[in-house]
């Protein structure tokens, strides 16, 4: 059994959350593996929701905006397949972000983030034996923002799982929207057929309903999602939280060249 860490109860909504118990990990695992999302409203109080939300806008100016293409497995063209296949079809992506050596060091993020009993609590929900942190200087805490008409467009994760904590919403847009299970990697099945039915509106995402303060866990390896432009003057601004189940995991220089515009080497 972890040990109680003081500062936690001060940041994270305990009573309703109690993230060590046993019978409460087991109900989240239940729900993610059911609904492959698991969403904890009012999971940070508001005193630190408040604190977060002028932390992220004070920083908001180092963003840097990736405005990209990208297909919808997050992968470079395949030229063996035609320009017009689903494969090869292209989305647009022009959120930004903030990475976490730009994140103040006695921020609440990092608090939450470098918590055995957080950590232990997201390993259990996800089933995995230990989380760690990645070893670049940037991967492990992000805060997108995402301006009017910015967007995230659909894709599949390459990681097992994500864990986000939304800080402010915009007035519309700004959707999470998501279709369960439509590829399957272990089986080497692409789901070309279902992800074209999204794209050409054939059938339609679920939508998940959401408000500041709410950690979402989610499992988007085989699950298809984007986040829909903003709508209005409010910027949508999100905290994603990233670890991995093996120590030592640095992001490719390529990967960190495209999603933040630098590399470890700039630093
Ligand atoms: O902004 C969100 O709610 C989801 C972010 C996401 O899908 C990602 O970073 O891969
Ligand atoms: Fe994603």
């Amino acid at each position: 059994m972890p040990e109680l860490d003081p500062e936690l109860e001060q940041i994270i909504n305990f009573r309703q959350y109690p993230i060590d118990n046993e019978v409460f990990i087991e109900q989240c695992a239940t729900e993610l593996d059911k609904k492959g999302v698991l969403t904890l409203p009012n999971f940070i109080n508001n005193e630190t929701l408040l604190e977060l939300t002028i932390e992220a806008k004070e920083n908001q100016f180092k963003a840097y905006y990736a405005k990209s293409t990208h297909n919808i497995y997050l992968t470079e063209i395949n030229t063996k397949l035609p320009p017009d296949h689903i494969f090869n079809y292209q989305v647009i992506s022009s959120k930004g972000c903030i990475t976490t050596d730009q994140i103040p060091e006695n921020s609440k993020l990092k608090s939450i983030y470098g918590s055995i009993i957080f950590k232990d609590f997201l390993a259990r929900v996800v089933n995995e034996r230990k989380l760690y942190e990645y070893t670049d200087p940037f991967s492990s805490i992000n805060i997108h923002y995402a301006k009017e008409n910015q967007e995230l467009g659909w894709h599949f994760d390459n990681s097992n799982f994500a864990v986000t904590l939304l800080l402010q919403k915009p007035e519309a847009g700004g959707e999470f929207e998501y279709v369960k299970n439509i590829r399957n990697i272990k089986n080497n099945d692409m789901g070309y057929e279902a992800v074209a039915k999204i794209i050409y509106k054939k059938k339609k995402p679920k939508k998940l309903e959401i408000k500041p303060g709410t950690l979402v866990l989610f499992r988007g390896k085989n699950s298809m999602h984007r986040v829909t432009p903003t709508i209005g003057n409010l910027t949508r601004m999100l905290v994603v939280f990233a670890y991995n189940a093996k120590p030592g995991i640095s992001l490719s220089k390529t990967a960190q060249k495209t999603f933040y515009g630098k590399t470890s080497e700039d630093l």
